[in-house]
């Protein structure tokens, strides 16, 4: 770790997106191969990009995330951050975006935090078309604690918490959020990293629930518990199962990791007044 250390503070030349990390506290805690770092990087990519072009302010960006090892991203990213309590990113940021809507709110975290403890709110949060962007890093499993099953392991795969295999049916997540009420739902694997930067620029854009799921490899416990391999292995996998579609249908959005597709592609991109808009334009009525 030393080593690691005196490297980066010996370089000559600092990385362009060093300004974003809050590199004194690297090494960072993620296992070789995991994809958190990935989406990261690219999430990164895409804030300055925008930046570059005027349209946001790095300043006015908050990084809202729970508990695990996707939930470090907050800690990692040097923007306004909040490493919240399990299952309670999204609430925390609902309260943000409300209390001052100049922000730009981004919740990142993973399935286990967002769709399990955290599931009522992901739900509500939709229905109610609160402005802001959630992006859930799907690795299929709880990683942080262990690799407990959690609601998107898929069908028959093994996590510690299921050693005859997982017989619980998992969550189609963009079908969840589209049902639910998002505006804006996109699936990008950590393989398709241009594209996956194209869906945060656009969601970071777009006024109201925007979600997008980023299917990522947790080589150190889903995919050593389901004999899938190593990082590298479940990026292959990604390549040959990924279908990318315009359009996509959400219904067959499901994935299996037995050979079946991960549909991935833009699902869902519509208008309707977000949750303040909405709550003003009662409020102004009833005072008429
Ligand atoms: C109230 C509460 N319950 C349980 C935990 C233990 N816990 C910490 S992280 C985690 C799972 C996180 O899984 P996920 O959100 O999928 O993130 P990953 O670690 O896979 O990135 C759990 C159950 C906790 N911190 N707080
Ligand atoms: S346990 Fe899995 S999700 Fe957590 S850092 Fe390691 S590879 Fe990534």
């Amino acid at each position: 770790m030393a080593g690691i250390k005196s490297i980066r503070a010996e370089s000559a030349v600092a990385h362009p997106y060093d300004k974003y990390l809050r590199t004194e506290r690297f090494p960072h805690i993620f296992c070789a191969g995991c994809g958190i770092g990935t989406v990261m990087n690219v999430f990164v990519e895409a804030v300055d990009d925008l930046e570059r072009e005027g349209k946001i302010e790095a300043k006015n960006l908050v990084i809202v995330s729970g508990i695990g090892c996707s939930g470090r991203v907050a800690g990692y990213l040097r923007f306004a951050s909040f490493h919240t309590t399990h299952g309670g990113a999204i609430p925390f940021a609902t309260g943000l975006k409300l209390a001052n809507p100049n922000l730009t709110v981004v919740v990142i975290s993973g399935d286990g935090d967002l769709v399990a403890i955290g599931g009522n709110h992901f739900i509500h949060a939709a229905r109610r078309n609160v402005d802001i962007n959630v992006v859930c890093i799907n690795n299929f499993i709880y990683g942080m604690t262990g690799g407990q099953v959690g609601p998107t392991t898929p069908l028959g795969t093994y996590a510690s918490t299921t050693p005859y295999g997982n017989y619980e049916i998992p969550f189609n997540l963009p079908h969840l959020a589209a049902s639910s009420g998002a505006v804006y739902v996109a699936r990008w694997t950590t393989l398709h990293m241009h594209r996956l930067k194209d869906s945060f620029k656009e969601s970071l854009l777009k006024p109201g629930y925007c979600f997008v799921e980023v299917i990522s490899p947790c080589p150190e416990l889903f995919a050593r518990y389901s004999k899938i391999g190593k990082g590298l292995d479940m990026m292959k996998y990604f390549q040959q199962y990924s279908v990318v579609e315009e359009n996509p249908d959400l219904s067959k959005a499901g994935i299996d990791f037995k050979g079946g597709n991960i549909l991935c592609g833009k699902f869902v991109d519509r208008d309707r007044p977000d949750f303040l808009a909405t709550m003003r334009e009662f409020v102004k009525k009833s005072l008429e």
